[in-house]
């Protein structure tokens, strides 16, 4: 059974900037579902698409792979040979992501490395990933990573985006994240725990429209991008390489 999260249920008068350690690790599942709309449609779906892009013989990326549920679907989905490498810099997450990939058989390899995503090698790729970690990376590094990412796509390849966005009219801003906070209490957070964390998060995560995702994927080189999925603020971003 996954565990419950409760870390900002109590009031913590010294609430520090959220990060990715054993605490957050071992409650993951549970906040990741409760917290973002769509999340398990977006990790099914991921898979459907690795399966359908991947070519045979290249490496499918994770980037922030956490507990690895991208990692794992897209190892049940994928049949033909290749590599799948998971990328996470938290060592806890890791660790927890090596022992579900460990108690489940596979023919597919999977490589785990503790690593920077803007400093991993990325090489012969099918498949790239980034499922709610671009968000985490700072502003000024993203065009790098991007600009990287499309380097080592083979032609045909695709990236995944998916982020949390922000909306540039102020009243649509106001109620998508009303929708938003809404899905929280639904789902049993509190005002406190909801308040906390969105403290905690708050020079962590730092959310981007769709039009400066877009841009982005135009200055990396992509000329194919469409959002494929998109819940109140949430949403997943396909990006092609020209064959
Ligand atoms: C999932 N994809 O379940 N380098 C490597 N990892 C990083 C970096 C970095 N610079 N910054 C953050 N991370 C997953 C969910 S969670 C999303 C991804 C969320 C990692 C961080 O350690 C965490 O594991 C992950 O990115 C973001 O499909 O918590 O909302």
């Amino acid at each position: 059974m996954p565990s419950t999260d409760t870390l900002f249920s109590k009031p913590l008068p010294q609430l520090g900037e959220f990060c990715f350690d054993e605490q957050v690790a071992s409650v993951f599942p549970d906040m990741i579902k409760r917290s973002v709309p769509g999340y398990q449609d977006i990790v099914n779906t991921i898979a459907r698409l690795a399966a359908r892009h991947h070519i045979k013989g290249s490496n499918i990326y994770d980037l922030g792979c956490s507990l690895g549920a991208c990692t794992l679907s897209m190892r049940r989905a994928v049949t033909q040979e290749g590599k799948i490498i998971g990328v996470d810099n938290s060592q806890a997450m890791l660790e927890r992501c090596q022992s579900h990939l460990d108690a489940f058989r596979s023919q597919m390899p999977v490589e785990l490395r503790c690593e920077d995503i803007c400093s991993t090698d990325i090489n012969h790729a099918s498949v790239i990933v980034l499922n709610f970690t671009l968000q985490f990376i700072p502003l000024a590094a993203r065009q790098a990573l991007l600009d990287k990412i499309y380097q080592s796509l083979l032609p045909g390849g695709i990236v995944i985006i998916s982020e949390k966005f922000q909306f540039e009219d102020e009243l649509m801003q106001e109620n998508i994240n009303a929708l938003h906070l809404d899905y929280k209490r639904a789902n049993g957070y509190s005002e406190l725990e909801i308040s906390q964390k969105r403290s905690s998060l708050e020079n962590v995560l730092i959310a981007e429209t769709k039009e400066a995702h877009y841009s982005r994927l135009r200055s990396a080189g992509f000329s194919h991008y469409q959002t494929w999925y998109q819940c109140f603020n949430f949403g997943s971003i396909l990006a092609i390489k020209s064959a």
